[in-house]
């Protein structure tokens, strides 16, 4: 039996990060999860691209635009969005997975779904960095893990 598998090591990977700044409170530490389990797997800080848009809903736009570049072997997208009032968050969310979605698809490279969707901010705090974790570290993880389960196939 063949298995592949991806492996955590980000030493030869060239990866971009696309975070929302709406809720930057949360963002800012979902970028810095990121940014340090990539580090945490060998790879240089100092490569990582870093591209900032103003909401969830622009994240599948300038991943599309990273991934067509070529130079990456992955996105990962990180943004927060809290449900209010309305059902206005059911549209950014719905729209904002399904956009990520196709980008990796289209682009054959993983473009990471790294959006928290929570019904309160304190939800939110838990997920980046405290008692669930931080959902930018586990964004990170698995794209590392994909891009070279990715270079194993081919
Ligand atoms: N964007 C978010 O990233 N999180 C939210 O919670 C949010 N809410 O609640 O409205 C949000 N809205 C902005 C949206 O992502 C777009 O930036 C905006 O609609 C412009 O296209």
């Amino acid at each position: 039996m063949k298995i592949h598998e991806g492996q955590n090591n980000a030493g030869e990977l060239k990866v971009a990060i696309v975070v929302a700044r709406f809720n930057e409170l949360i963002t800012e530490k979902l970028l810095q999860g990121a940014s340090d389990t990539f580090r945490r797997c060998g790879g240089d800080e100092s490569t990582l691209e870093v591209a900032r848009v103003p909401g969830a809903f622009e994240l599948p736009l300038a991943a599309k635009m990273l991934a067509e570049t070529g130079k990456f072997s992955a996105v990962v997208c990180l943004g927060c969005v809290i449900r209010g009032a309305t059902d206005h968050y059911d549209y950014v969310c719905s729209q904002t997975a399904g956009g990520i979605m196709k980008v990796g698809l289209d682009a054959n490279i993983p473009v990471v779904f790294g959006v928290l969707t929570t019904d309160t901010l304190e939800q939110a705090f838990e997920r980046a960095g405290s008692k669930a974790g931080n959902k930018g570290a586990d964004a990170m993880l698995a794209a590392i893990e994909m891009a070279n389960l990715l270079k194993e196939i081919k």
